[in-house]
């Protein structure tokens, strides 16, 4: 199979030791560089200092990697956009051609199953684009938490997305989407959205038991826990608001469809908030990994 799994995080596997998967989209085409290498490095300390082994994942000459060395990371980060980002559908063409490719939730989900790896970590999933309705952009991420067996911790959705549209097709799809210590979705930069989750936990292990419950059932599909911002480096709703509807409506007047959507406005928004959204971003994702190693833990220890 066209998969390296390091040594490192297959010993782990081996002894039933919490492995959590990283993804190489965020570090392409999620932030600039040189932030984007110094936060995915940074993410991977987190994670060993919660007892996890890190494995970021990537495609590298047409290898499915997870777990990449420290160099790779600097790679993803400095070539950024210039590396296509790679969701279900383009993995056969990277495998065939042997290219490079970041991989997005559902790509870093696929490889991470194949790995064996159940806990991935990120800062926001793709959903239900605003105007799904006339342009059909639902993000194959939602897709493959319905049939991959990944459980995947972020801080929610971004408003870029249409928030209330995304939580109906994971409910379509059969998603549990669990609330850490809330009972509202967190919207990445806030803390909340007003929209409900399905169930809240207040500790890692409530979070573990529930992705052991669907594990020991045997029903296939992921599972989403939703982890808000810290308070201290959320950013005050209505600015964000404001900043989203203007990164939206400059991606429909310059005709900015598909799969370039989600990296322009993540970009732009960064710009018009001068870093802040970045900074917030960084931030987000640190506290994911510090929370998601933790579940990863105690899933080890049921
Ligand atoms: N949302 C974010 N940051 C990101 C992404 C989404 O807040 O970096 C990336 C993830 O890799 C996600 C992808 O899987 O964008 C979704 O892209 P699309 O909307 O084209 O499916
Ligand atoms: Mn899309």
């Amino acid at each position: 199979m066209n998969i390296r799994i390091k040594k490192e995080a297959k010993e782990a596997l081996s002894l039933g030791m919490p492995v959590v998967a990283l993804e190489s989209t965020i570090i392409s085409h999620g932030m600039p560089y040189p932030q984007n290498v110094e936060t995915a490095l940074q993410v991977e300390r987190i994670v060993r200092e919660h007892g996890g082994v890190p494995a970021t994942v990537g495609i590298i000459d047409g290898i499915g990697v997870v777990g990449m060395s420290e160099n790779e990371i600097e790679e993803f980060g400095k070539r950024g956009q210039s590396i296509p980002k790679v969701s279900r559908r383009d993995l056969p063409v990277v495998f065939a051609k042997k290219s490079w490719g970041a991989t997005t939730v559902a790509t870093t989900m696929i490889l991470a199953a194949k790995a064996g790896v159940e806990f991935f970590v990120t800062g926001g999933i793709g959903g239900v684009h605003r105007g799904a309705e006339a342009t059909f952009d639902i993000s194959a991420d939602l897709e493959e938490l319905a049939r991959t067996n990944v459980t995947v911790i972020c801080a929610g959705a971004k408003a870029i997305l249409d928030l209330p549209k995304t939580l109906e097709v994971l409910e379509t799809k059969g998603v549990p989407v669990i609330g850490y210590q809330t009972w509202d979705l967190p919207a990445f930069y806030t803390r909340t959205s007003g929209l409900s989750v399905d169930c809240r936990v207040d500790n890692p292990r409530e979070a573990a038991e529930i992705v052991k419950a669907k594990r020991d059932f045997g029903l296939d599909g992921g599972i989403l826990i939703a982890n808000p911002i810290p308070e201290e480096y959320s950013m005050e709703a209505s600015v964000i608001d404001g900043v989203i509807a203007k990164a939206v409506k400059e991606m429909e007047e310059k005709g900015i469809k598909g799969k370039d959507c989600t990296p322009f406005l993540l970009a732009r928004i960064a710009e018009i908030t001068g870093g802040e959204s970045l900074a917030s971003n960084i931030r987000l994702v640190f506290n994911n990994a510090a929370v998601g190693t933790e579940i990863a833990k105690e899933y080890c220890r049921l």
